[in-house]
């Protein structure tokens, strides 16, 4: 009698887009990951930590922007709307939204990590209970539909954390683009991202002292160990994030701290000593810049919010 084998199927180019993405990445010269794999279970606590790091004044300044503005931007919000978050993670930023405008009455949080969106989820439907919660787990880089009960409500899209960041200027345009198509007829789109600004503010952002940012960017071999049966020595990678200052970003590299061979999938991949793995840019926009992207993707700003640093924007957009 044959046993049935205890070990999940191994997972192939064809039908799994994490493997095909990862060998196509490590095959290229340079190397490099897409950003978006850094949240898996672990790689989204991390995250959360990150974000409460001293350093890293993204997330609180966002924060403190949404609540000093949340009654203004409230204002420009019409009845019965539904709120559909790109990139969802934890729903704090989008519960001050909720609480300030009462005329929201669903939520759509799109996320890639399908396990973090269904905790959070079901915590808003909790403490929010008029709001009706419609969770889309999918990649939102992609096109898809919104679910049928929110599709029929006033679309406000709501981009924050400077996910934008993330992507080629053209393929954060085109990202823009794709919301309004999803968020339907004169949506209106509330969107963070990151400020220009010193290089000193910026590093210190990205190297933080405690290492977490270090920790989230070395998940990323972590979780191609434990997904794509891969054999990264952790320690013998390293993590670097410069500010390029002529393109406006930071930019996010795992070293390898000598010569090395890697195995992923079945295949081997060769790193000489210092050579890196390209794992992340997070662009940095002025006002003007980021309103001549949006612009150029179909919207509009109607209203600009920063703090009083001037360290981060949020942006909200009207189709045109
Ligand atoms: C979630 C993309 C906004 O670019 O600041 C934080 C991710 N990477 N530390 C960012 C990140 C390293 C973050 N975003």
């Amino acid at each position: 009698m044959t046993v049935p084998a205890l070990r999940p199927a191994p997972r192939d180019i064809s039908s799994d887009p994490f493997m095909a993405d990862v060998l196509a990445g490590l095959s290229g010269n340079p190397k490099r990951l897409l950003p978006k794999y850094f949240y898996d279970e672990a790689g989204s606590q991390l995250f959360e930590e990150i974000t409460r790091l001293p350093e890293y004044y993204l997330t609180r300044t966002e924060l403190k922007i949404l609540r000093d503005n949340a009654p203004a931007i409230a204002a420009l919000i019409p009845r019965d709307s539904a709120l559909v978050e790109l990139g969802a993670g934890s729903a704090t930023k989008a519960k001050i939204m909720l609480e300030a405008a009462p005329q929201i009455s669903a939520y759509v949080p799109v996320d890639i990590s399908a396990e973090f969106l269904g905790s959070e989820a079901a915590k808003l439907e909790r403490d929010i209970p008029r709001v009706a919660v419609y969770p889309v787990a999918t990649d939102f880089t992609k096109p898809f539909e919104l679910p049928a009960a929110p599709r029929r409500r006033p679309c406000v899209g709501f981009f924050p954390g400077s996910t934008s960041g993330n992507f080629e200027p053209h393929e954060a345009s085109e990202l823009l683009r794709l919301a309004s198509g999803i968020l339907g007829h004169d949506a209106l789109f509330i969107v963070g991202a990151d400020l220009a600004k010193d290089a000193s503010t910026l590093h210190a952002a990205y190297n933080d002292a405690a290492g977490v940012t270090a920790k989230f960017n070395l998940n990323l071999l972590a979780r191609i160990n434990r997904e794509l049966d891969a054999d990264f020595d952790l320690a013998a990678f390293e993590h670097h994030a410069c500010y390029n200052r002529e393109r406006g970003r930071i930019e996010v590299y795992l070293a390898s701290r000598k010569r090395q061979k890697v195995h992923v999938g079945g295949k081997t991949f060769d790193f000489r000593a210092g050579e890196t793995i390209h794992t992340e840019n997070s662009y940095k926009f002025t006002v003007k810049s980021f309103s001549a992207l949006a612009r150029g993707a179909g919207w509009v700003p109607v209203a600009v919010y920063t703090d009083s640093n001037e360290h981060f924007a949020v942006y909200v957009l009207k189709q045109k």
